[in-house]
């Protein structure tokens, strides 16, 4: 049994007020840890802050970023060791923005995975297509492409207990959302891919995400299905009363 985990994933949103008054808000209301993980990714700033606020509650903290060296001169960049250092659980890589808009690569996000593991903490790894590639019809290698490339070299127990989310680049803030059942059509094709590499053992008990538009509204169609086992939630996780709903949607 896969438990599920809704991560919300804030982006470049909220001020430190911000962010302390959602957790306020929200932290006495997480339903139980052993129906549904619940996480939220903060931008960078306010990390030593969430992790403390969040301490004795069931809700759990995620950076958006690391780099894969521990330190060193890299200006301006996020050491693994010191999130490790600061209790951070999980770190998001390789989400399509960042493969964008900073050209992150899938040998980046391999090494980012590598730290972030080495470091104590889970990564949130994130693939998905464009609409061109969709219409295309070349979803299914490329999703196991980017997959295969973030997973290597990494053991079987890491990749077990590591979390994929699966985000159709045309789903996400737009509004338009994939239907539960392509989606889960995509997410059962990143779960055959890890089964290729580490077997069905490993394959079932990775945790697929579905990312792009998710909200209150349209959660349960996506964990209805087999291979959905939580999802990675940009817009809807800002507000404290729509992530409480989509956890309590789940429980
Ligand atoms: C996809 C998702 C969160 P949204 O990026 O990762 O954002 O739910 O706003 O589509």
């Amino acid at each position: 049994m896969r438990k599920p985990i809704i991560a919300g994933n804030w982006k470049m949103n909220k001020t430190a007020k911000e962010a302390q008054a959602f957790i306020e808000a929200v932290k006495n209301k997480i339903p139980a840890s052993d129906k549904v993980e619940a996480v939220i990714g903060s931008p960078a700033l306010f990390l030593e802050k969430m992790v403390s606020d969040t301490e004795g509650t069931d809700l759990k903290v995620a950076a958006q970023n690391c780099y894969f060296e521990e330190e060193g001169a890299f200006t301006g960049e996020i050491s693994p060791k010191a999130l490790g250092d600061l209790g951070v659980d999980y770190v998001i890589i390789g989400h399509s923005e960042r493969r964008e808009y900073f050209h992150e690569t899938n040998e980046d996000i391999n090494k980012k995975a590598h730290a972030i593991l080495r470091n104590g903490m889970t990564p949130i790894v994130c693939c998905g297509e464009t609409l061109e590639q969709r219409e295309a019809g070349v979803t299914n290698e490329w999703v196991a492409g980017q997959i295969t490339a973030a997973l290597k070299d990494l053991t079987a127990d890491q990749v077990a207990n590591l979390v994929i989310a699966y985000e159709p680049i045309w789903a996400i803030g737009t509004g338009k959302s994939s239907t539960a059942q392509d989606a889960n059509d995509t997410c059962g094709v990143v779960r055959a891919t890890v089964a290729s590499i580490y077997g069905q053992e490993v394959a079932d008990k990775v945790r697929v995400q579905y990312g792009g538009s998710v909200k209150p509204e349209n959660i349960a169609e996506y964990m209805a299905e087999e291979h959905i086992d939580g999802a990675l939630v940009g817009g809807a996780s800002l507000v404290p009363e729509s992530f409480l709903a989509l956890l309590e949607a789940i429980k």
